[in-house]
């Protein structure tokens, strides 16, 4: 098939999974254009049977910000006839549901390539809560052949929230079970923790929603019972309150503040636990990432989190919140070896088992058959 993809191409789970989505099926022979502002991050090096379709910005004295959307509507319009798409397929609602709306509009209600879009949270669980968006991007849901949502939550949500009768298909997130992997990584570990210590981790974009002083509030209370050291990766718009908060509670010698990684397997492999106390999260990719590289999650029951995070399996989560509940579990879990080995291999079995690339890309191609199909 010839697939093109739309995506947010800079850090954030959503980017991170189309570009793998994309990567696989262009590994499986399938022709992939991406079509997108920028090189997606984690695109790596060159792969056969991947193009890159960049936007051009447009300025113009009268226009009061670059007309982003439109260009990118029509370099999706462009793009589906040079290349003869078969599908088009936008991930996250804003703008790119609906700029692929725009784009088949360009083309005319005959043309038959096929629309997917996949909602990956946000998107509904905070943009469409806008009013001034819900409108636009209900437009974009329904005007899509197929919807998917990433997590059963997030389907049910968009259904609740934004009021469409359209089915929302659950397709889950998914990781590559090689290149996230329980492996012993002395040499990176010891850059980051002394031999005796636990080593936490907490990656994201540092938003609101990720919750980052209860990251730290749990990491404090843990690290008052065992030694510990805690890893902090990604940026955004709370760094400064979370560079703060570790002055104030005097545990700046115990945080490493990493920055934006792009390559972050290492660093899951030679974690111990993964923090992920969000408010919101539809399905929590790091948590996927973290399991598959045997790393148990301390989380919360937002959203998606429980679809991902086997309970008393492969992890323990608690409400929203729940500092103190939280640091126990980590706590009781760092203090008991057995129970600790136990859910570190549960952790990669069920990513292994639920999660994997293989399983979840066929579901994908599964989508787009059936769409040819129909259209045939
Ligand atoms: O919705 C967002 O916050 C942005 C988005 C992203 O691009 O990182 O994250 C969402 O999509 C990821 C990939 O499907 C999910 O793993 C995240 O749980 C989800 N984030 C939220 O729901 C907060």
């Amino acid at each position: 098939m010839r697939i093109g993809i739309s995506c947010y191409p800079t850090l954030g789970g959503s980017g991170a999974v189309a570009t793998e989505l994309g990567k696989a099926l262009a590994h499986k022979g399938h022709e992939v254009h991406f079509i997108v502002a920028d090189i997606p991050f984690r695109l790596g090096e060159f792969h056969q049977n991947i193009f890159i379709h960049e936007m051009d910005t447009v300025t113009y004295p009268v226009l009061r910000t670059p007309p982003h959307d439109f260009s990118l509507a029509a370099l999706m319009a462009d793009v589906i006839v040079e290349r003869e798409l078969d599908i088009l397929h936008t991930h996250y609602a804003l703008p790119f549901a609906v700029c692929g709306f725009l784009a088949r509009q360009m083309l005319g209600d005959h043309h038959p390539v096929r629309h997917v879009t996949t909602l990956h949270g946000t998107d509904i669980t905070v943009l469409a809560q806008d009013k001034s968006l819900m409108n636009v991007i209900r437009l974009g849901i329904e005007k899509s052949d197929v919807v998917t949502a990433v997590s059963r939550d997030l389907a049910r949500q968009t259904s609740d929230l934004i009021q469409i009768d359209k089915p929302i298909m659950p397709i889950y997130n998914f990781v590559d079970t090689d290149q996230f992997r329980p492996v012993h990584r002395p040499l990176v570990r010891q850059c980051f923790a002394n031999p005796d210590e636990h080593l936490l981790l907490h990656i994201s974009n540092f938003r609101r929603v990720k919750r980052l002083p209860d990251v730290l509030n749990v990491f404090d209370q843990v690290s008052r019972s065992v030694p510990a050291r805690l890893m902090l990766v990604g940026e955004g718009p709370d760094l400064a309150l979370a560079h703060e908060m570790v002055r104030s509670l005097h545990i700046e010698d115990k945080v490493h503040f990493l920055g934006r990684q792009d390559e972050v397997a290492e660093l899951f492999a030679c974690a111990d636990l993964l923090l992920l106390p969000s408010e919101k999260e539809s399905f929590g990719l790091v948590a996927l990432e973290a399991m598959a590289s045997g790393v148990p999650v301390i989380g919360s029951t937002a959203g998606g989190i429980p679809e991902v995070v086997a309970h008393g399996e492969t992890g323990w989560l608690a409400p929203v919140g729940d500092v103190d509940g939280m640091a126990k579990y980590a706590i009781s879990l760092l203090q008991d070896n057995g129970l600790y080995r136990k859910f570190s291999e549960n952790a990669r079995a069920r990513a292994v088992s639920l999660f994997n690339v293989h399983d979840k890309v066929a579901e994908y191609e599964a989508v787009y058959e059936s769409l040819l199909g129909n259209r045939k």
